[in-house]
This record gives C-alpha cells, structure tokens and sequence, in this order.
C-alpha cells in the first residue's frame, strides 16, 4: 500500500493521535514535520494546501486531502475494531469525539499551548480557561470511575481522541485524578506510545 503522508506537529495532541492510531493500525505513512510555533501554518505554501492554516492535514497517494484530527480518525479506523460495531455504542462513541472538540480541548489543549508553548504569564491568559479545565477533568474523572475505557469496555476512537491531549495536561499545570492517570496508561500501552515516542 502506498504511503500516506501527514502534515503534523508533534507539539500538537491533535497531530499526535493521528500518529497514535496509523501506527496502531500500521498504516504506512509519511510524517511531514509543520512547525506550528515557527510559523509554518501561516506560509503560503502550507495555506495552499489548508488555507484554514490548521494541521493535521492527511493527504492521500491519489491527492484526495482531509483535515480535522477526528475526521481523519475515523477514516483510518473504518472496517476495524476502533469503530464500536453497535449502534448506540458508536453514537456514544461520536458523543465523546463531539465533546473532546468543542469542550475537553478548547480548554485543556489551549491552556497547555499557552502555558507550557508559548509560556504566556498567567496575567495574559484568560482566567475562564483553568476552570473550564478542571470541569473537563472531572467530567473524564467521573465517567472513568467504574469504566475502563470511554465507551463499551473497550478501546475505541474516542479513547485516542480524547488520550491525546489528555495525556499532555500536566505539562499545562492540569493534574490528573488516578482513574484519568490510570485510563491515560491503560491506553497508552495499548497504543504502544512507549517504543513509538522513545528515541531510536
Ligand atoms: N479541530 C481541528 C483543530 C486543528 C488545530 O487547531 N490545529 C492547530 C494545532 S493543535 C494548528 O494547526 N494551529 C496552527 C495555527 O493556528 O497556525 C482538528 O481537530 O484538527
């Protein structure tokens, strides 16, 4: 199979999952590092190629192009287990990669790009990020206290959608309660993150 190849950045949780999941699912794929903080979202030649300025961008061997991290998710895991097989299951399944967008990373993922990226001081930050972010943690905390994954007792889209930016927050000052800490490393050994981020 020829090679897909990846715009990414692998500061960005958003870039990272895509990562996570072709290798999971041993997809053959070209990595072309984007440098978000240096400015190369914002080149003419990246905005040709997404003129929303945004990574991830996958494009296909035959040119086809999709962005948005959990689009792209979701066409690598087509026929496989990662897309739950019931119905209700794979609407939980959508609930969960809705929620991580629109909620769990517009405050969690922002306030790690500005704390730990950027280093903003926390005068400059707005102050109604910390709190949306612990209430996301929580949210996570307490689905997680009897489950072992997100949805259906197993390992899921959802799941790498939602480990990616989870698993950073502490690098933006956002500790982990144990059952998040303890999903984070359930799914991290699942997706083998060990030997695929450690140097060669
Ligand atoms: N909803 C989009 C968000 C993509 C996004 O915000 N990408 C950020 C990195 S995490 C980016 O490329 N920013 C570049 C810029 O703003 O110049 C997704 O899930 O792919």
């Amino acid at each position: 199979m020829t090679d897909i190849t990846i715009y990414g950045d692998t500061y960005s949780g958003h870039c990272e999952k895509v990562q996570f999941i072709a290798a999971y699912l041993k997809k053959p794929c070209r990595w072309i590092h984007t440098d978000i903080v240096g400015g190369k979202t914002r080149t003419p030649e990246f905005l040709a190629i997404n003129p929303a300025g945004e990574l991830p961008v996958m494009l296909l061997p035959d040119g086809r192009k999709l962005v948005q991290s959990n689009a792209i998710l979701l066409f690598l895991a087509d026929g496989t287990p990662l897309i739950l097989a019931d119905p209700f299951d794979r609407g939980l399944m959508h609930q969960w990669l809705f929620w991580e967008q629109l909620t769990h990373n517009p405050a969690i993922g922002m306030l790690r790009f500005l704390r730990f990226l950027l280093k903003k001081p926390e005068d400059q930050i707005d102050p109604t990020l910390a709190p949306k972010a612990e209430r996301a943690l929580a949210t996570m905390d307490a689905h997680l206290q009897n489950r072992t994954y997100f949805v259906a007792e197993r390992l899921s889209v959802a799941d790498i959608a939602l480990v990616a930016y989870t698993r950073l927050a502490e690098q933006g000052g956002m500790p982990l309660a144990p059952a998040v800490r303890r999903w984070v490393q359930r799914v991290e050994v699942d997706l083998g993150l060990e030997s695929l981020l450690s140097p060669p």
